[in-house]
């Protein structure tokens, strides 16, 4: 079988899977949120990370069907959270192609309404790319996404090859800072500029800044002193299994 071949059977018949990356205030710790992140248990070698296989689903038409299975399992998981007493937004990766299709915004609101949660729980994180290639089409795109009440969130940003004139035109509302500049940024003062001026960006834009790869209490500390609104990194939790995340937020509360 090619890899293209597994992996459409994969999201045909469930093998795909998600973990849960804990998010937190940067003032005060409180939990704000996970980010879902996609796993692949392939019936002969084991679990298979993203960076291999969403490449593969870019390149091969697959990632609007990959996205649909990852936001519907996010939000049935949101909805169990819920119905346990615990409001958990989630945040989902939206691949690239998503943006591209008109018919995105629609297929969000039928997942949405079957899991009978309020749309703001969802967060969809876009990448600078996904715009750039074709921003008429993503504006349009991103416009039928805000009119449903899900928040849009710039990911790995700062890395794109990109122009940040589109912050004008788009009603994001949260810049996800890429862990190449947070995690060394209390070593090297370059890495530390870069957070302290996108950090103002996002504020200026009156944008919610996220920083992740926060991976030590330096680190936290400095975000929250530059004004950084949330952190997420191996400091506060690594990707969690589903089943673990309860237990994880109990220990917390
Ligand atoms: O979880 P991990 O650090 O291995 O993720 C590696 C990369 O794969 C990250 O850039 C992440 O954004 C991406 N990724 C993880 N899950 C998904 C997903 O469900 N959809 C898309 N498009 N990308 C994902
Ligand atoms: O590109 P995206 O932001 O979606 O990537 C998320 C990826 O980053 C996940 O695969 C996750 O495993 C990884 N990750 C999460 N926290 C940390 C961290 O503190 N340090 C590093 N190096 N990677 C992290
Ligand atoms: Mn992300
Ligand atoms: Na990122």
């Amino acid at each position: 079988l090619t890899a293209v071949t597994e992996l459409r059977h994969a999201i045909d018949r469930g093998e795909l899977f998600l973990h849960y990356q804990p998010k937190a205030l940067a003032d005060t710790g409180a939990v704000c949120g996970v980010e879902a992140l996609a796993r692949w248990n392939h019936p002969t070698r084991g679990l298979v990370r993203p960076d291999e296989f969403i490449p593969v689903a870019e390149e091969n038409g697959l990632i609007e069907p990959l996205t649909r299975y990852v936001i519907d399992a996010a939000l049935r998981q949101c909805r169990a959270w819920s119905d346990a007493g615990w409001e958990v937004p989630v945040s989902v990766n939206v691949g690239a192609a998503c943006l591209h299709h008109t018919e995105f915004p629609g297929d969000v609101a039928d997942l949405i309404k079957r899991h009978g949660l309020p749309a703001r729980l969802l967060t969809l994180e876009i990448t600078e790319s996904a715009i750039i290639s074709d921003p008429d089409r993503a504006v349009e795109v991103l416009r039928g996404l805000t009119e449903l009440g899900v928040r849009l969130s710039i990911d790995d940003f700062g890395t794109g090859y990109s122009s940040i004139s589109y912050l004008r035109s788009m009603r994001v509302h949260e810049m996800k800072l890429d862990r190449s500049f947070v995690t060394h940024m209390c070593t090297d003062a370059g890495d530390s500029a870069i957070v302290h001026a996108l950090v103002a960006l996002a504020r200026n834009f009156g944008l919610q800044a996220v920083a992740e790869g926060v991976e030590d209490q330096d680190t936290w500390t400095a975000l929250a002193e530059a004004g950084c609104d949330v952190v997420q990194g191996y400091f506060l939790s690594e990707p969690l299994p589903a089943e673990e995340v309860v237990a994880w937020l109990g220990d917390r509360a």
